[in-house]
């Protein structure tokens, strides 16, 4: 998708610091940090939001969560626990249409978010 910016993200044609890819995902760090570590973990698929994973997705659903768990591992995050978000909709304060994760962690995120 040419004006998807996470889709260009993961051509390169749009900086970012990686922190982990494969065929299937990409991971960088998110440009408006929420925490001391926050990473998204997006598929290289351009799939909108949540609501438009298919029953095709399912095996790329299951690869997104243990590319998660990947992250938070390689970053040292399993230890003292993270969390994983994702935004979907306008109520749910998704602003980029590509699905995303947020893995946030490095302090002591409080309940419920805001
Ligand atoms: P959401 O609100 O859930 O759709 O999260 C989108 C996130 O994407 C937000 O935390 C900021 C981040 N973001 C937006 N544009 C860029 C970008 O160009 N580079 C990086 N690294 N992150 C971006």
């Amino acid at each position: 998708m040419d004006n998807c910016i996470f889709c260009q993200i993961v051509a390169g044609k749009i900086p970012s610091e990686k922190v982990y890819e494969d065929d299937d995902l990409f991971a960088f760090k998110d440009i408006h940090p929420a925490a001391p570590t926050h990473v998204l973990v997006i598929p290289k698929k351009h799939i909108p939001s949540l609501m438009e994973l298919k029953e095709e997705d399912e095996r790329l659903a299951g690869k997104i969560l243990l590319g998660v768990q990947k992250v938070a591992r390689k970053l040292g995050l399993q230890e003292k626990g993270f969390r994983v978000v994702n935004n979907m909709g306008e109520e749910g304060g998704q602003t980029v249409y590509h699905i995303h994760f947020h893995l946030l962690g490095g302090r002591h995120l409080t309940w419920p978010p805001g």
